[in-house]
């Protein structure tokens, strides 16, 4: 290994070394001779002796594996998960430095970047965070990048009242991580002022955000800082994949979609176009970011006037500084080689820190400054939006102004020009609405009773209060009254049970069909208690019948061509 090393420190400016990694594996030196030829000025940023280092590594977690803590923790597990809304327990299990599987494109291990690549600073903004999640972020950062890109991880505490977090954070990271800081803010102000804060004290050439629950992956950062060093004005994010809430197993979320959202602003993805699925895995155009990942160069983000510093807490910086970007001359891509994990939470552990509906008021001030008519459309499904204080919107007309920035009508016609075909500023009407009977017993209706994301639902008297009426929407999903939950069936197996779920709108697990062919003498298999299938699903190829089995909604595939 030794030799190859020394080998590799000599030749790197003249041929490419990707086969390292393997070549180590099996202690075949390779031979120059079979490795193409580096082009002048670009480089080959892999650290394959980490990697080889990493490729060794054993215990909970390790590899991306799922870790399932044993049952003897399970007081602990509760107790920790209450107040971070995720398995920390079994976090504290998984080594702060465990190692990941390479789930990349293929092609990403080959590929090489520019030798002269900007400097970076990671930021990070965080309330409250679980000690081993945080410090895995900072140390995920630091140990996968190149010591001469990475300048520092600012930790920016947004007035945590965890104790380990005000009394130990400092010390630990003063003996441990010489790359780090950790800023401590006097007061809660909201994730968005807290990265600002980051923001001007990092010296770096590119600001990196990330949430303080996330895992860089192997040479995550070159292909972030590339696009940058090619035009200052573009706004590099990487794949978000999905570290699980419970097991902390590493997963992709999927290969690639772009950012957007619907009317009530919800974050959403459009389909990748055909010619970026043609040059995976290079970087391709995205309307908007998720709002946690992503880098832009420190100049650009200063042109812009950073964030709104009115927004609050949490929620709506992804638009403002997505919309700002692109109508005021920048561009917004995705970079498939650059992996980076998230720890969704099963559920926001924070409690509103008492000042109201500070989503509403992002929305709207962002609405107010960038959305120019098509607000319209968000105050018409949120019209409680409008009775709002959103405060003073002045300095950012003003910014909008000054920088000459373009129209959201050019937004939404040249960069997110197929958003409306998925979420339509005004809906078409509902196929079909009213309550949905049992065929077998009709006295018995299906009753959501107001439940949750996530809950299973089931038959009750017909007419006797419960949540009974139902819309088969344009979207071809099953809503209960007005409500954004939907019928959902996510697995696959015989008698799977229906949920209801967030409507995503995609069709897939939440696609109905109604087919007025039916009729009770259909045959089933299995126990089925009361049969009242009116409606058949149609998810890819599977076809099925709804039905009643042990108490609750359960849907029955039959595959069929
Ligand atoms: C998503 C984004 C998040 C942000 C948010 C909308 C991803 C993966 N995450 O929600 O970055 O854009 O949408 O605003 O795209 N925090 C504070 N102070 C607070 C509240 C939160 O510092 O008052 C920190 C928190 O510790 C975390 C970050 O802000 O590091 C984002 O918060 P989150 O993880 O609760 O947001 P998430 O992932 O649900
Ligand atoms: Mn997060």
């Amino acid at each position: 290994r030794q030799a190859l090393h020394d080998a590799r420190d000599v030749s790197v400016q003249v041929r490419k070394v990707t086969p390292q990694a393997k070549a180590l594996e099996h202690k075949i030196i390779a031979t120059p001779a079979n490795e193409p030829v580096v082009p002048r000025g670009y480089k080959d940023w892999h650290d394959y002796d980490r990697l080889f280092k990493e490729s060794k590594q054993i215990g909970p977690g390790e590899q991306g594996q799922a870790y399932n803590l044993p049952p003897k923790y399970q007081n602990e597990r509760d107790l920790l998960y209450k107040v971070n809304g995720f398995n920390a327990r079994a976090s504290d299990d998984i080594a702060l430095n465990r190692s990941l599987q390479d789930i990349r494109h293929p092609k990403c291990k080959e590929k090489l970047y520019l030798e002269a690549l900007p400097t970076a600073s990671v930021v990070v903004p965080f309330h409250n965070e679980h000690w081993t999640t945080l410090l895995r972020t900072a140390i995920s950062a630091v140990n996968r990048s190149p010591d001469t890109l990475l300048l520092e991880v600012i930790l920016v505490d947004d007035a945590s009242t965890k104790a380990f977090l005000k009394d130990k954070l400092d010390d630990y990271v003063r003996e441990n991580l010489p790359k780090v800081r950790v800023v401590h803010l006097p007061r809660r102000s909201g994730l968005i002022r807290a990265r600002l804060a980051g923001a001007k004290v990092a010296r770096g050439d590119v600001l990196i955000f990330l949430d303080s629950h996330t895992e860089c992956t192997t040479n995550w950062l070159p292909p972030l800082l590339e696009p940058i060093a090619k035009d200052y004005r573009t706004c590099v994010c990487p794949f978000i994949d999905v570290i699980d809430f419970e097991t902390f197993a590493y997963r992709a979320q999927d290969e690639g979609a772009r950012g957007a959202f619907d009317w009530e602003l919800f974050y959403k993805r459009l389909p990748l176009l055909e010619e970026d699925k043609k040059n995976m895995p290079e970087p391709f155009k995205s309307p908007v970011m998720a709002g946690g990942l992503f880098a832009i160069s420190s100049k650009f983000f200063w042109e812009l006037g950073g964030y709104d510093p009115g927004l609050d807490i949490w929620g709506g910086e992804q638009y403002e500084l997505s919309f700002k970007i692109w109508q005021c001359g920048g561009i917004m891509v995705d970079a498939p080689c650059s992996r980076i994990g998230h720890i969704y939470r099963k559920f926001a552990p924070f409690p509103n820190p008492g000042v109201g509906d500070f989503v509403g008021r992002n929305y709207r001030r962002v609405a107010e400054v960038w959305m120019d008519e098509y607000a319209e459309y968000l105050y018409k499904r949120r019209p409680s939006y409008l009775k709002l204080d959103a405060g003073d919107l002045t300095e950012q007309k003003a910014i909008r102004k000054r920088l000459n920035c373009k129209s959201f009508k050019w937004f939404m016609t040249q960069v997110a020009f197929d958003l409306t075909k998925v979420y339509p500023p005004v809906e078409p009407p509902n196929f079909a609405s009213g309550k949905i009977q049992s065929v077998a017993s009709s006295n018995l209706c299906v009753d959501t009773r107001f439940k949750h994301h996530g809950d299973r639902f089931d038959l009750q008297e017909c007419g006797r209060g419960g949540e009974q009426t139902f819309h088969l929407t344009w979207h071809k999903d099953i809503r209960p009254g007005k409500r954004p939950v939907c019928w959902d069936v996510s697995s696959g197996d015989a008698q799977a049970p229906i949920l209801l779920y967030n409507c995503h709108g995609m069709g897939g697990n939440q696609l109905w069909r109604y087919d007025p062919g039916f009729h009770s003498g259909d045959n089933f298999t299995g126990s089925v208690s009361v049969m009242y299938a009116v409606i058949v699903t149609t998810a890819n190829v599977l076809i099925s019948r709804v039905t009643m089995h042990s108490g609750h909604l359960v849907q029955h595939w039959k595959s069929s061509g």
